[in-house]
């Protein structure tokens, strides 16, 4: 290769970086999506799913090694001791060491599992210290948002129709919302969730978040993320025939941009306190949604 080819390679090279990092997609920091063809896990967008990620690998590898030691002892002993080279098999039954061992063994496995697994599911559970709280409502079919630390402000989320995404986000049809809950960077956000049906399930991957939303209950948990961006979740426990109408579209940015958006908010939509929780007869007044679209299909 000539310089000049070289230099120009380069060049071209350098360009598509530039190109890449300037699109719109990654200017909003990371979309948390299933992909496809993706293996594992998603990508963690907060410090929950840090450790599920890690628990998930500490897990994954004690699972290698015993799936590599039964597979390397069983094809031993069909080797070892084939009937060509053992014409007279052993008649033991008993070794008392072997038993203990085998017995013992598989118990000091699982406390190895259990001590990490019980330490995650409390730091799942609740913050000691949140920042900001925020409910969140399953209904049949949408989710429901309030913020009754920035005045109480109260929104539905719907998913947008396919039409409505720009076509390079087609892929994200059926996880991409009308209203998205915006919430800070680094913020420990206290999601209180309820259900107003039936149940529903609060479910954002990237963020290691999951809850029941429980009608006539109400269940504490907790999300943060660290990275600016878009994260994506469904509702995970079906709840009739929309159920896939519940996507959920997680938005977190900087803590000015935050404010910004709650200013905005707060006229945009309706005080959760002006008006009365609507009833369910009363529902059916968007008659331009896809979702009712979907249920005359
Ligand atoms: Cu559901």
């Amino acid at each position: 290769m000539r310089l000049s080819d070289a230099k120009r390679l380069w060049a071209a090279m350098l360009g598509l970086v530039l190109a890449i990092a300037a699109s719109p997609v990654l200017a909003q920091g990371m979309v948390g999506a299933p992909q496809s063809w993706g293996m594992g896990l998603q990508e963690s967008g907060g410090p929950i799913k840090e450790a599920i990620t890690s628990f998930n690998s500490l897990v994954f590898w004690i699972i290698v090694v015993i799936t590599v030691f039964v597979l390397v002892l069983l094809a031993w002993c069909v080797f070892r001791y084939r009937a060509e080279v053992n014409p007279t098999p052993s008649r033991t039954s008993h070794n008392t060491l072997l038993e203990v061992a085998w017995t013992v063994v598989p118990v000091l496995i699982l406390v190895v599992i259990a001590i990490p697994s019980f330490r995650l599911i409390y730091y799942q559970d609740r913050t000691p210290d949140a920042d900001i709280t925020i409910s969140v409502q399953g209904r049949q079919w949408y989710w429901n948002y309030t913020y009754p630390d920035h005045g109480n402000f109260n929104f539905d989320s719907y998913p947008l129709a396919e039409d409505q995404l720009p076509p390079e986000q087609r892929h994200l049809f059926r996880l991409a919302v009308d209203n998205e809950l915006v919430i800070p960077i680094g913020a420990n956000v206290r999601v209180i969730t309820t259900g107003y049906d039936v149940i529903h399930s609060f479910f954002v991957p990237a963020l290691g978040i999951q809850r029941y939303t429980i009608p006539g209950r109400a269940l504490e948990t907790w999300m943060r993320a660290d990275r600016e961006g878009v994260f994506y979740g469904q509702c995970n426990q079906i709840c009739g025939t929309n159920h896939w109408f519940m996507p959920i579209a997680v938005r977190a940015v900087p803590p000015a941009e935050f404010e910004t958006w709650v200013a905005a908010a707060r006229t945009r939509f309706a005080r959760a306190d002006d008006a009365p929780a609507p009833v369910q007869a009363a529902a059916p007044e968007q008659t331009d949604s896809l979702q009712i679209a979907e249920a005359r299909r």
